[in-house]
């Protein structure tokens, strides 16, 4: 086939180069002229390395071209534009523009797919809706939603296993994005309607969003239970049909914190879990930065905090949604300045510190924000060199608490009650 992908990120590259790698002829687009220097000139900006390596064998094979146009014409078509969020709400003018360019150059009979996360409906109002609007005919294209599923860091092997769910307008629809998917896609591929293809991809991570405001909450009421709610989930957890998440300091990302609201403005008054999941998770900056805040006593403000961590989660740089942010906020609310180091991170909208010790430097208390491997090596001997007090906050229960105290620290866990606070709790009162 001769397939068109829409969108070179972190998903259309990788999926381009998995359908050319499975024999079609792929022309990626994208609107972005640098973004198709960095591939043309072999990927420098990918991180993960098995991507960079496969990007670039599809390249050199020939099936494989970039372009900031449209090929004249193609038998498939694959939107993989972001899905910002402005104030939490999706905003859709890439899928808009995409949708009207793909409108204007498909012919009857092309495949359409949408791959990137819409709120339900959007196949439907915006994809076919540009169709009608360039005077063709929907019903005379297949028109279908098969949303993303990969984690970065691991993007080539889900590609290729993770079952997938493909909705089309019409059976037949889904029956020719199956086909073209099938192609690469190892997992099982279930094909439905769209729009309980749109609803499955936010009921997914909407699902994650209130199992981590389960895990959050627990955490938040450690402190009145006077319990280790590390301890409590990972026993909990050992039940074969349990399985809590991790608590943390909020909910980040692109996705997550954003997708449950697609569902809550179908209906606020229906919705009331899953709007006070998102209402417990925005929360936990604000338990952080109270933790902080106890922690660094007497000083109430004038404290100088290390952040570690501005991603918002493991591994990645992306800061998009970072609870890192709100909690940095609060923090020089209160009068405390902030200093904050990420590895990864280059974007951020405080200034990020060169290095972990110009984080350090002064600092009144290091706050572990992000459970990026290189801060559970932190050696505290080291950290202490650079400190002006030796208090550790770890919001995501990575640091080994015995090597931090054995180096003078006092250290503060999210959702663990110090052992000899005494608190009076709330179940034995
Ligand atoms: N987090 C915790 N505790 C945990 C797990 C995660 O606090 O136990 C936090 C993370 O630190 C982060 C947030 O939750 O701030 C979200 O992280 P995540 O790994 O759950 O989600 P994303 O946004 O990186 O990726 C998710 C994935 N969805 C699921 O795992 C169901 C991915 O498969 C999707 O492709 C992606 O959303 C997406 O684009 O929708």
């Amino acid at each position: 086939m001769n397939v068109a992908v829409i969108g070179l990120g972190y998903i259309g590259l990788p999926t381009a180069a998995m359908l050319a790698d499975a024999g079609h002829s792929v022309t990626g687009v994208d609107v972005d002229e640098r973004r198709l220097r960095d591939i043309r000139d072999g990927c420098a900006h990918l991180t993960e390395s098995d991507v960079r390596a496969f990007v670039r064998t599809a390249l050199e094979s020939g099936r494989l071209r970039v372009s900031a146009q449209l090929p004249a014409a193609a038998d498939a078509y694959v939107i993989c534009v972001p899905t910002p969020s402005r104030h939490r709400a999706p905003d859709l003018q890439y899928v808009e523009q995409a949708a009207h360019a793909v409108a204007a150059h498909a012919q009857e009979g092309a495949l359409v797919i949408l791959e990137s996360t819409v709120p339900p409906g959007t196949l439907e109002h915006v994809v076919a809706g540009a169709i009608r609007n360039a005077g063709k005919a929907p019903e005379r294209f297949f028109l279908a939603h098969c949303p993303e599923r990969v984690i970065p860091g691991a993007t080539l092997r889900e590609l290729r296993e993770n079952a997938r769910v493909i909705g089309g307008l019409k059976p037949e629809d889904a029956e020719m994005a199956r086909r073209l998917y099938g192609s690469f896609c190892t997992g099982e591929i279930c094909t439905t309607d769209a729009f309980t293809a749109e609803l499955v991809k936010v009921v997914e991570n909407t699902f994650r969003d209130v199992n981590l405001a389960f895990a959050n909450e627990l955490a938040a009421l450690a402190e009145s239970l006077g319990v280790d709610a590390w301890e409590v989930i990972r026993l909990a957890n050992k039940h074969p049909r349990v399985e809590i998440l991790k608590p943390g300091p909020g909910v980040g990302g692109h996705c997550i914190p954003v997708d449950p609201t697609f569902l809550s403005s179908a209906d606020p008054f229906l919705t009331e879990l899953i709007q006070s999941a998102r209402r417990v998770n925005d929360r936990m900056p604000y338990v952080v930065a109270r933790l902080i805040q106890e922690s660094i006593a007497p000083c109430r403000s004038g404290g100088r905090i290390a952040l570690l961590g501005a991603a918002y989660k493991a591994e990645v740089g992306d800061t998009r949604e970072s609870p890192a942010l709100p909690l940095a906020h609060l923090l020089v609310e209160r009068g405390h300045s902030v200093s904050v180091y990420d590895p990864y991170a280059a974007q951020f909208e405080f200034p990020l510190a060169p290095t972990i010790d110009d984080a350090l430097r002064d600092a009144d208390a290091l706050a572990v924000i992000t459970d990026h491997r290189v801060f559970q090596r932190l050696d505290p001997l080291a950290a202490a060199s650079s400190m002006k007090r030796r208090i550790a906050i770890d919001t995501r229960h990575i640091l080994d608490a015995s090597a931090w105290q054995a180096a003078g620290f006092t250290v503060r866990v999210l959702g663990a009650a110090p052992r000899d606070s005494g608190v009076q709790t709330a179940l034995s009162a």
